[in-house]
């Protein structure tokens, strides 16, 4: 059951399995992977998707030949293999150029300049059949409070989805855009830090429709934030377009470990809400599962493809676990015990107005908030259970 398929809908950015390991400390310890290659490796080892960045794939400052060289032996690879392409996004942050950002530099030559090169890539997403086009602003942001207006650089953000999203339905690319929050690194302050800023951000722009997210599980935890719940809510706002699986352990710099391998109680509820749902109902994750990590600098490329294995392995075992968990009648007793089911219950009854709520006495003047307040949740049989059926117990 830990072994992948075409179904499981599996993706992997190349620059996650091409990760050549060099960090802020050291150089690279691995040889640069051809995307060629990690097709084909990818497709061996039971992947659905592979994802990327303008340059992971040609290289900046590659001459339009090159491009369309790379681009057509990448499109072979993709056709030998039934490999497929459902996201693209652009780099935006690697060249000196974007320091002060792509979209919201000060300098507004750069920014003209990050809109050009975004639309260059929708191309190339769009001839690829990519339906997801993901943002992450990396360099959105500052060190210096003084030196960005907040305000401004929010509406130079608002001023380029817009455009983008012009140019996708001119186009006819039919494109989804998902933004990528993350609150810090390399960006001493990222605009858009969290879920919860970017979705306040997207009811600002024009075609708002078009937009939704791509949340990354390192990326809310690194801001002391709970994943699982975070992307709850934007499935409630009908905007989980897209998402990064990975690790991390709490706030710490930008880990990026194999899925599960950091809040792996945490992992279990993100594995349960995307294949089984909210408990009691509620809309569904549809896309593929893509994973955004960095096989660990100490391995080799042997290694490196243990690595990505060990993210589609962990997340079948924990969909296997999370369906275990659901069709266990002891857990469905303790979800009933615990009255999960009960909130979906609206809180007035249909029809019911507020001058009915005030004349019910039943629900204020007599009801008896100091013996409810007595009542216990049966909270703790349920994460026992969790945490039972998490580890192979039952
Ligand atoms: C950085 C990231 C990015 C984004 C990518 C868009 C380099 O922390 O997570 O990966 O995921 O730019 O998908
Ligand atoms: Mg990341
Ligand atoms: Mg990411
Ligand atoms: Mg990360």
């Amino acid at each position: 059951a830990t072994q992948p398929t075409r179904e499981d809908k599996f993706s992997f950015g190349l620059w996650t399995v091409g990760w050549q390991a060099r960090d802020m400390f050291g150089e690279a310890t691995r040889p640069h992977l051809d995307a060629v290659d990690a097709v084909h490796k990818l497709s061996e080892i039971g992947a659905y998707g592979i994802t990327f960045h303008d340059e992971d794939l040609i290289p900046f400052g590659s001459s339009k030949d090159e491009r369309r060289q790379i681009i057509d032996s990448f499109k072979k690879a993709l056709e030998e293999t039934g490999l497929v392409v459902p996201m693209v996004t652009t780099n935006l942050f690697g060249q000196p150029v974007f320091k002060d950002g792509g979209f919201t530099s000060n300098d507004r030559s750069v920014r003209r300049y990050a809109l050009r090169k975004v639309m260059e890539n929708m191309d190339l997403a769009a001839e690829l059949g990519a339906e997801i086009y993901v943002f992450w602003g990396g360099r959105e942001g500052s060190e210096v409070d003084q030196g960005k207006n907040v305000g401004a650089a929010l509406d130079r953000f608002k001023e380029a989805l817009d455009t983008l999203a012009q140019y996708s339905i001119d186009k006819g690319y039919g494109l989804k855009f998902a933004l990528e929050p993350k609150p810090n690194e390399p960006r001493g302050d990222i605009l858009l830090p969290t879920i919860g800023h970017a979705l306040a951000l997207i009811n600002e722009l024009d075609h708002a429709d078009m937009v939704g997210l791509n949340p990354e599980v390192g990326h809310e935890q690194m801001a002391s934030l709970n994943y699982t719940h975070g992307i709850a809510q934007a499935l409630w706002h009908g905007k989980l377009f897209h998402i990064d699986l990975n690790g991390q352990h709490g706030p710490r710099y930008d880990q990026d470990l194999v899925f599960g391998l950091g809040d792996l109680l945490q992992a279990f509820s993100t594995v349960d809400l995307l294949e089984n749902g909210a408990p009691g109902g509620g809309p569904t994750y549809t896309a593929d599962r893509h994973f955004d990590y960095k096989p660990m600098r100490t391995e080799d490329m042997d290694g490196v493809w243990e690595t990505a294995k060990s993210n589609m392995s962990v997340y079948l075992m924990l969909k296997e676990r999370s369906k275990a968990f659901r069709a266990d009648p002891e857990v469905q007793q303790a979800l009933e015990a615990a009255r999960v089911a009960e909130l979906s219950v609206p809180t007035l009854g249909e029809g019911e107005t507020y001058e009915q709520l005030l004349a019910d006495t039943s629900a204020y003047e007599e009801f008896d908030a100091q013996a409810k307040g007595l009542e216990g949740f049966n909270f703790a049989r349920l994460q026992q259970l969790a945490v039972e059926h998490l580890l192979g117990a039952r």
